[in-house]
């Protein structure tokens, strides 16, 4: 997410890249509302008694703290479907989600480079995004 910010001209295609991201993936997500509320869907611990083959439904956690469950074969981590896989086109327009996805070498996506055009200016607030893995990593994007 270097440089915090960028200035493009509309029309612009940025690369971002996720190469020697060994150990720690990232992802590159915009808008950052959208982000957030793919976060605030992701991490939620449940029980699932019958796992998910079963058709019996996620119960709320037993315990506060780890393990969760009563029974820790039961738990169950949950995620936002947007989490992980790539979100969008390729090209940003200003709300709908673009996300590069979680990348890095030991990710399912692995840690190809991620182009994002950007075909909208930014008007008087730039684009900004985060990172859904550290969503306190964030950039900001402005084209003019
Ligand atoms: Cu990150």
């Amino acid at each position: 997410m270097y440089p915090r910010k960028l200035v493009l001209e509309k029309g612009d295609t940025v690369q971002l890249h996720f190469d020697s991201l060994n150990y720690e993936p990232h992802s590159a997500t915009f808008p950052v509302d959208v982000g957030k509320e793919i976060v605030r869907g992701s991490f939620y611990p449940s029980c699932d008694p019958d796992g998910d083959a079963g058709p019996g439904p996620d119960n709320p956690p037993d315990l506060e703290a780890p393990p969760f469950c009563a029974d820790p074969t039961q738990l169950e981590l949950n995620f936002d479907p947007r989490f992980v896989p790539v979100g969008g086109n390729g090209t940003f327009r200003g709300a709908d989600l673009e996300s590069s996805g979680v990348r890095g070498l030991l990710s399912p996506l692995g840690d190809d480079n991620w182009d994002l055009a950007f075909t909208r200016t930014s008007g008087d607030e730039p684009f900004r995004y985060l990172c859904l893995v550290h969503p306190w990593m964030r950039g900001r994007v402005v084209v003019r």
